[in-house]
């Protein structure tokens, strides 16, 4: 029986605030997906905008570019270098520069004006960029240092303390006019750069890391404002970062840290002066920061305080001339993504003293990042010491041995009595409690601020429901991904370890970049990982490879090529995939050479890393019946691969190797179901949910037989594990999706708001803020037990995103610029609310369906549109609003089309 169909689609038209209706807006200015960076290094930097309107359906149809070296030239379309003309399209998104050639260390500026279907629009605000150092010959810089150990306690042996190295050098500028002074400097391991007194950026722990054998990065900062005529001072001051003493068991010494800076000055009257760092700069080591390791922590002495050390005023007799330093072998070049900041700051929300005096101070939520100390009060040579801690013993004292050797301690020690206020430069920590001694008196809560450090970049996604266990899972992957991100991807941020382990993000970087604008760290992060390759075509799990290991793994390198196809998923960007196919081809050979026999891919090291084990102890389950065999990951992940592949190759005018690609994937099918499959019972091998959910979502099922496939892992979640998550790090990937996807998103539901062991909700029930290494994270060994990893998330967040809310590409379209809406509608969900911040713009989809009526606010950016899918059973009939291209009904509801614009969907 046909419903009655009641259906009304309400075109909101509001007016923005000062906004005419149909006036049409160009946002977002970007380029090389920034705005107005410093330091590009790419002669065909890419071109990005957002366009909006306030009538629906907004298209793009042609636009026009314009560069010119200022912005007078721009606005009289004088000497330009490109006027790109009117192009006929409806690309706004990463459209190559095709200007005369552009030079290194010049400053350029644009524009860009659209047509659009509802009319003309005017020339955009005008934004610029500035070239990087193109030519190594223009460096005129040395490397300079303090070449020598000669503090207390330091030696060359690994674990070693080190001070913190402050360099400077005076100098006049020309009696003229300055125009420009911009300043490269690659200090390693990390720079914090000073002209006349002040900081020349909030970046904190520059620049990002790297092989440093390989490569090498530095930075570029407009300095103009902070550059004086007559007499100037550039100050550094130089920690360990992760090129000196790293912790751990496989820590890795480069070299004592090194400084090389140029700063170029560009005169009114045309004439430019270079100071570049050279054996006439000054350097001490006998500053305040006596010891400083990201590990370890900074020790700060302040009696040794070097005063007015940064401005031109401070007498430096006592220091020395620079060494010399060996060059780092590792090529040098301009940053492409972000630095990090400081992003967020917290206040404590508890203070409590222990029976010995100490004070343990409560940050409310597992953060990372450093305590800043705000005006405490101290007693002079009475060092106040703090040490990190993710969790607290039951006696209240800190919980220390899951941090492994890192000694998490940071030590001011006050020069007189009184109030001082203090923070560290080259340390941070995972931590949600800090244990304080060394005080005196109970502190105020006041006294202290949490800072939270990661790569700048944007938020990007909120996500709330009317379920408070997802909620809460959002917030703690929010706080989780975000402090996990350290110029690579990294594991965990409080033990000994902090590195950028491949499997861990191999999915998960998708889901992150709904709340993340992760777009450049991602593409450095994809470099890395080519950087470290071994010259037989090896990947190293660990990228960069500050902890080589070359195992010939599969399912962790997965992640170097689902990486790139995020980034062209998410954001349109091919680049990475052009740039890295060759090294991802030499992977495969080299895989296929070592480890495939009768196209079975034998290799794998980690198993389903971290699933829920049997007992509470355990970090890994010792239950061959839950463990999935090595072969079935290596294979199933190896033969998605080649299908990437076939996809890479294709974009990237590869054609030649498709043929090939597409042979082996599909012997390796039959073999694989040969060897794995039970053509009766439909089941993979021992059963798992793993083997049975990666053989179905990466496509080895034979044909016919999926939904069998499907009611087996269906039956094996509700009967052996009473509806709870079986899988580790690589089931995980494609669980909620998978059970969504062959029709039980209920389960997926279940599995998402459980509340006992295991599940995201038990954590939270144990108190986590954060999400945990393991299932069972409370009770487990704590060897390997790290309070916030994002690796048992899984495609969670992307099954948030594409399935609760319905934010998904369109089959085939990419960087949503068509969108395909059909959110779920698991039994007892009631509300979603979720934004997207995209590439186009934000896109918002906020849903509410109780007692049997249903509401959908929808927002599509401009120049994109929208399939929307919606069940018979909301009964829906064809609206007549504007913006509607399509109603189309269908056997399972219907199908409408939408251009850009806000609507409300809803059967009222
Ligand atoms: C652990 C790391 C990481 C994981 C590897 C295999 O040491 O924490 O998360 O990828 O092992």
């Amino acid at each position: 029986m046909r419903h009655t169909l009641l259906f009304t689609v309400i075109l909101l038209s509001v007016l923005l605030a000062g906004c005419k209706e149909g006036k049409l807006n160009v946002a977002s200015l970007k380029i090389e997906m920034q705005e107005n960076p410093e330091g590009l290094s790419t002669l065909t930097p890419r071109f990005s905008w957002q366009i909006s309107s306030n009538s629906p359906d907004l298209i793009q149809q042609s636009y026009q570019i314009q560069v010119a070296r200022s912005e007078d030239d721009l606005k009289k379309e004088v000497n330009l270098l490109w006027d790109s003309g009117i192009v006929s399209s409806d690309g706004s998104v990463l459209i190559p520069y095709q200007g005369q050639p552009l030079s290194s260390g010049s400053k350029y500026f644009w524009r860009v004006k659209i047509n659009t279907n509802q009319g003309d629009g005017n020339w955009s605000k005008v934004n610029y960029w500035s070239m990087a150092l193109l030519n190594d010959s223009e460096w005129q810089a040395k490397w300079i240092g303090e070449d020598s150990l000669s503090n207390p306690g330091e030696t060359d042996k690994d674990n070693t303390r080190l001070a913190a190295r402050y360099l400077r050098k005076s100098f006049e500028t020309r009696n003229s006019t300055i125009h420009r002074a911009v300043l490269y400097v690659a200090g390693l391991g990390a720079h914090e750069a000073y002209l006349n007194g002040n900081r020349v950026s909030e970046d904190v722990f520059a620049p990002t890391v790297s092989w440093y054998p390989n490569r090498v990065y530095y930075n570029t900062y407009d300095v103009t404002p902070l550059l004086q005529k007559d007499k100037n001072l550039l100050a550094v001051k130089l920690g360990n970062g992760r090129y000196f003493g790293m912790r751990g068991s496989r820590s890795q010494m480069f070299g004592l840290p090194r400084l090389l800076a140029q700063l170029d000055i560009e005169y009114a009257d045309g004439t430019r002066e270079v100071i570049a760092s050279d054996e006439s700069w000054k350097v001490t080591s006998k500053g305040p920061i006596v010891a400083n390791n990201e590990f370890d922590g900074e020790e700060y002495d302040a009696r040794l305080e070097l005063t007015g050390w940064e401005t031109a005023g401070y007498d430096d007799a006592s220091w020395q001339q620079v060494d010399i330093m060996t060059a780092p072998e590792g090529k040098l070049t301009a940053q492409p993504n972000p630095n990090i900041r400081v992003m967020e700051e917290i206040k404590p929300v508890r203070i409590s003293k222990l029976a010995d005096g100490k004070f343990i101070l409560d940050m409310g939520q597992n953060m990372v990042g450093w305590l800043k100390i705000n005006k405490l009060n101290g007693k002079k040579d009475q060092p106040v010491t703090m040490r990190f801690a993710e969790i607290l013993n039951p006696d209240s004292t800190i919980y220390l041995a899951n941090i492994r050797s890192a000694k998490v301690t940071d030590i001011y020690t006050p020069a007189k009595d009184g109030a001082f206020s203090w923070e560290p430069s080259f340390v941070y920590h995972g931590f949600r409690f800090v244990e304080i001694s060394g005080l005196n008196e109970q502190p105020e809560l006041s006294s202290f601020t949490g800072k939270v450090v990661y790569d700048n970049m944007e938020t990007t996604g909120q996500f709330e429901t009317s379920n408070n266990i997802i909620n809460q899972t959002f917030k703690n992957a929010y706080w989780g991904i975000r402090g996990n991100y350290r110029g690579m991807p990294t594991d965990c941020p409080q033990r000994d370890e902090r590195q950028g382990w491949l499997g861990d993000r191999a999915t998960g970087c998708f889901g992150e970049a709904f709340v993340f604008d992760n777009a450049l760290l991602y593409s450095k992060w994809a470099q890395d990982i080519e950087d470290s390759q071994s010259p037989e075509g090896s990947i190293s799990v660990v990228s960069p490879r500050y902890w080589t290991i070359y195992n010939d793994d599969v399912t962790w390198p997965a992640a170097y090529f689902y990486a790139a196809k995020m980034l062209y998923h998410q954001y349109g960007d091919t680049e990475p995939i052009r740039k890295h196919y060759p090294s991802m081809k030499r992977y495969l050979e080299r895989i296929q050479q070592v480890s495939m026999q009768d196209f079975i891919l034998t290799k794998d090291t980690y198993g389903d890393w971290c699933m829920p084990p049997e007992k509470q102890e355990l970090i890994h389950s010792q239950d061959p019946s839950r463990k999935t065999a090595g072969a079935i990951l290596s294979t199933t992940m190896y033969y998605s691969l080649l299908n990437l592949m076939v996809e890479f190759a294709e974009l990237t005018g590869n054609q030649q190797d498709i043929q090939g690609f597409k042979e082996l994937a599909g012997r390796i099918k039959e073999a694989y179901n040969t060897t794995f499959f039970n053509t009766d019972s439909a089941k993979y091998d021992n059963n798992t949910v793993t083997a049975n959910m990666l053989s179905l979502r990466l496509g080895l099922v034979p044909e016919g037989k999926e939904q069998q496939v499907f009611e087996n892992i269906v039956q094996k979640t509700e009967v052996d594990f009473n509806g709870h998550v079986s899988t580790g790090v690589l089931g995980i990937q494609q669980l909620m999706r998978g059970l969504t996807q062959y029709g039980n998103v209920d389960l997926a539901y279940k599995i998402a708001t459980n509340e006992t062991y295991p599940s995201w909700g038990y954590m939270i029930k144990k108190g986590a803020t954060t999400i945990w290494e393991l299932w069972n994270g409370d009770t487990a060994d704590p060897a390997m037990n790290s309070a916030n990893h994002v690796m048992l998330l899984g495609d969670l967040i992307i099954w948030y995103y594409e399935d609760l809310a319905g934010i998904k590409n369109y089959p085939g379209s990419v960087a949503y610029k068509k969108l395909w809406m059909e959110p779920r509608f698991p039994e007892g969900l009631s509300h979603v609310k979720a934004s997207y911040k995209s590439v186009y713009g934000e896109i918002k989809s906020e849903w509410t369906k109780e007692n049997g009526s249903f509401n959908w606010n929808i927002s599509i950016p401009g120049n994109t549109s929208a399939v929307v899918k919606l069940p018979k059973e909301l009964q829906i009939i064809k609206p007549g609003q504007n913006g509607v291209r399509s109603f189309k009904e269908t056997d399972s509801g219907v199908e409408i089309e939408l251009g850009s614009g806000n609507y409300t969907l809803s059967n009222r």
